[in-house]
């Protein structure tokens, strides 16, 4: 197998694969193997992964774009949420039991939608991009490790900036950007010159409409490559990094209708990154395999609720293959899509949420060592926390007694439960 190194390893760049994984994920994985290899398992929805309604939190403007990481020092999880009305970003510390704080509200351009979380200038913090959609322009906010951040730069790209990916495109060690144009049909690419700072580099021509936009070794070169989906085309325009930090457009593959979400991982264990692509009216995620040459093939179309808008990536039940949660817009919940690991997925489950919902990360939202969801709720104006519940909520394997499933400390079942 093909070394397939070089994907961004700061938590919160969307291309990391597999992102997410709690500490406690796998432990529970190789439980839920043990039963079903023992027969104790006799319905596949036992094999999860489950989410529970958490804590929906008021918020103060409507929230778009999510991203996370360790934003704060001595290792507080934290989410950081484009306020698309409000020009704003807001910066939420974990309380425990899935409850968030905003602890910090930042002024950006007019109209943010798309936020990575990286460390822009190696200082051991993460800093954080913001695309300003109505300004045609990136916010650069540097982050204190605090949880405090200032805007140090807005940086012109192409026409309404939609969606930013993050990765060290010509591999000097200093991550870069690159953003996807919505009214430019166009993606920027933009270099880090290590100390914080970026300088453009020059734009790349997409589709109609391009939205979201990711990053991985399509054809294992060593060098990152991007995909983008077009959401007037009803394709993925796949661009090509041809060294030094420059990409150059290598193809397209088709969709189904009105794609606006993109998210990659290896779904099928072959080693080489793989997309999904959520379709917003024809309400289902398109599975892309990857051919290790930079080519995609369109394998499988995956139902979800109607007009699916965003698509997070982890091993949620820890069975060792990667799992989808997928935001719906118009039915407000998210659909729970276990992979299967030969590049197939089934939903497991569809969790409410608040109204509108617009995106999604991953981040551990109660302290438990296992991965959470929260979830933006852009008309709704709040926040929805899911906790991971796999096994903890009467099906996979719980013996039982009240006090929960014997691998999970005492009372963490409940604590699940009681949101
Ligand atoms: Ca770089
Ligand atoms: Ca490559
Ligand atoms: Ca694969
Ligand atoms: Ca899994």
């Amino acid at each position: 197998m093909r070394d397939r190194g070089g994907y961004p390893r700061w938590p919160g760049a969307s291309a990391r694969p597999g992102g997410g994984l709690g500490r406690r994920d796998g432990v529970l994985g190789r439980r839920l193997r043990t039963m079903a290899a023992m027969g104790l398992l006799d319905d596949p929805a036992d094999l999860g992964p489950t989410f529970v309604r958490g804590p929906r939190l008021r918020h103060s403007a409507s929230p778009w774009g999510l991203a996370a990481g360790h934003l704060r020092a001595r290792g507080a999880v934290c989410v950081a949420v484009t306020n698309f009305f409000d020009n704003s970003i807001s910066v939420y510390t974990r309380l425990g039991y899935g409850f968030l704080r905003e602890v910090d509200k930042v002024a950006v351009g007019a109209g943010p939608t798309g936020i990575v979380a990286g460390d822009w200038d190696g200082d051991g913090h993460l800093d954080l991009a913001v695309t300003n959609f109505s300004a045609d322009s990136v916010s650069i906010l540097r982050g204190n490790g605090r949880g405090d951040f200032v805007q140090q730069a807005k940086i012109p790209v192409g026409a309404g900036p939609t969606a930013v990916v993050a990765g060290d495109w010509n591999r000097n060690g200093s991550l870069d950007l690159a953003i996807s144009n919505r009214n430019g049909d166009s993606v920027s690419v933009l270099r880090g010159t290590g100390d914080g700072g970026f300088e453009p580099v020059g734009s790349v021509p997409v589709g109609r409409f391009p939205a979201g936009i990711v990053a991985g070794d399509w054809n294992g070169d060593g060098l990152l490559d991007l995909a983008v989906v077009n959401h007037f085309d009803h394709d993925v325009s796949i661009l090509r990094n041809t060294g030094g930090g420059r990409f150059k457009p290598g193809g397209t593959v088709g969709v189904s209708r009105f794609p606006g979400a993109v998210a990659v991982g290896d779904w099928n264990g072959d080693g080489v990154p793989d997309l999904a692509v959520a379709n917003g009216r024809s309400h289902d995620v398109a599975v892309l395999l990857g051919d290790g040459d930079g080519d995609f093939r369109w394998t499988a179309s995956v139902p979800t609720g109607r007009a699916p808008s965003d698509i997070a990536v982890g091993d949620w039940n820890g069975d060792g293959v990667l799992d989808l949660a997928v935001t719906n817009r118009d039915t407000a919940d998210v659909s729970i899509l276990r992979g299967d690991g030969d590049g197939t997925f089934v939903e497991v489950g569809r969790v409410p949420v608040g109204q509108s919902p617009r995106g999604i990360v991953v981040t551990d939202c109660d302290g438990d060592g296992r991965s959470d969801l929260v979830v933006a709720n852009l008309t709704g104006k709040s926040l929805t926390v899911l906790l991971n519940s796999t096994g903890a909520d009467g099906r996979a394997g719980d013996d039982g007694d009240d006090d929960g499933p014997p691998w999970l400390p005492h009372g963490r079942a409940w604590r699940a439960r009681r949101w």
